[in-house]
């Protein structure tokens, strides 16, 4: 007996939904004791290279919590270790790595990704998906220009400056590192797939640093190749970015299905600049988590209010859940979301 859609896949796909679906990215992570206490003394990248612990960082929230999804537990960088660059996952800071890419050389000695390194985020994929029983996962990957943000930069700087210059100064070079990251982003979110995962997230975090032009021309074709590599697989897939006001249809013309939305934008608003035909997720102001409980409620009840235009809603936050929030302020967040009734 095939199983009903679940509320996620059917948002996803602006078909009618029995709940509201709701989950959260870095759901997984600081704010749950259960995940700390898993991770001590295993480095990031280790933890996500470990599938038994990766599987079950994934369910953690999702058993918490009673979201609608599981978001697979990995990071951006993970695709970049296992094609064998140097880099580590610094506490407190992030991604850093042993030396940047910034020069034609560099681009060119890039190593190719062996599909067969993913074998700990296949069997991690499969682990978390036999958990999660009927509850949907979701695979992810960088975008190619936020991934390439972080080769050229070295360790996170938001303002990104070797990547403009790199941009400005050497387009062609720039190109073909972008180049480079879809083909590896491609192979990481199609081995997710294949291993069990129903829908994808394209993370291009920090693309609202790009004017409409600069990423039409040297960035978008990259993000389209990606989309383009992984149609065949059918499944729902979502862009999200920050600080997209400007660029939001563009991002969509890059072939995603479902556009995710920042807390910068109301979704009405989104709704309207995508012409009113595309399944939306987003957005509640994560700053908002740790305030009272009145304005917390107000302003999800709000973002439902303005999601309810488009074709299909799942609700989320703006951007990644902070470490320092409180699981219970979560939990209580999906119980609400759950009890104000679907329109569609
Ligand atoms: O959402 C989930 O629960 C799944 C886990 C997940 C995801 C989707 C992690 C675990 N990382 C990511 C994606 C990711 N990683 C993005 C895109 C999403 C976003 O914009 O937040 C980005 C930009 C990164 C890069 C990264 N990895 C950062 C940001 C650094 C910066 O530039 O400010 C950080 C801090 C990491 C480490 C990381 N990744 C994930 C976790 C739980 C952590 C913290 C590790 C730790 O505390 O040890």
């Amino acid at each position: 007996m095939s199983q009903p859609t679940s509320p996620l896949l059917a948002a996803y796909r602006g078909q009618p939904v029995t709940r509201r679906p709701v989950w959260f990215m870095r759901q997984a992570g600081r704010s749950l004791p259960e995940y700390r206490a898993l991770r001590e003394g295993t480095s990031m990248l280790e933890a996500c290279l470990t599938p038994e612990l990766a599987a079950e960082i994934t369910v953690q929230p999702v058993r918490r919590h009673d979201v609608d999804a599981g978001i697979f537990f990995s990071d951006i960088v993970v695709p970049l270790r296992l094609a064998g660059i140097g880099v580590e996952i610094v506490p407190g800071v992030g991604p850093v790595l042993d030396s940047p890419i910034r020069s034609a050389a560099d681009v060119a000695a890039l190593p190719e990704l062996d599909p067969d390194a993913l074998a700990p985020v296949r069997a991690g994929v499969a682990g978390a998906v036999a958990e999660l029983g009927a509850t949907p996962l979701i695979g992810f990957a960088g975008a190619p220009f936020t991934l390439a943000s972080y080769l050229i930069e070295g360790r996170p700087n938001r303002d990104l400056p070797a990547t403009k210059a790199l941009l400005a100064e050497d387009p062609e070079t720039f190109n073909r590192l972008l180049g480079w990251v879809a083909g590896i982003t491609a192979t990481f979110l199609r081995a997710q797939v294949e291993a069990g995962a129903v829908a994808l997230q394209l993370f291009d975090s920090w693309v609202g640093r790009l004017s409409p032009a600069e990423y039409r021309i040297n960035v978008q074709p990259h993000s389209a190749a990606v989309f383009a590599a992984i149609a065949d697989l059918g499944v729902p897939r979502v862009h999200f970015g920050t600080a997209t006001a400007n660029l939001l249809p563009d991002l969509l013309a890059a072939g995603a299905d479902v556009i995710g939305v920042a807390s910068d934008l109301g979704l009405d608003q989104a709704n309207q600049l995508l012409g009113g035909a595309v399944p939306l997720q987003g957005n509640l102001d994560p700053a908002l988590l740790s305030g009272d409980w009145a304005t917390l409620e107000a302003a999800t009840r709000d973002v439902v209010a303005r999601g309810a235009a488009a074709p299909g809603h799942v609700f989320n936050l703006g951007h990644g859940v902070p470490p320092d929030t409180n699981p219970d302020v979560l939990t209580r967040l999906v119980e609400l979301v759950h009890s104000i009734p679907p329109e569609h």
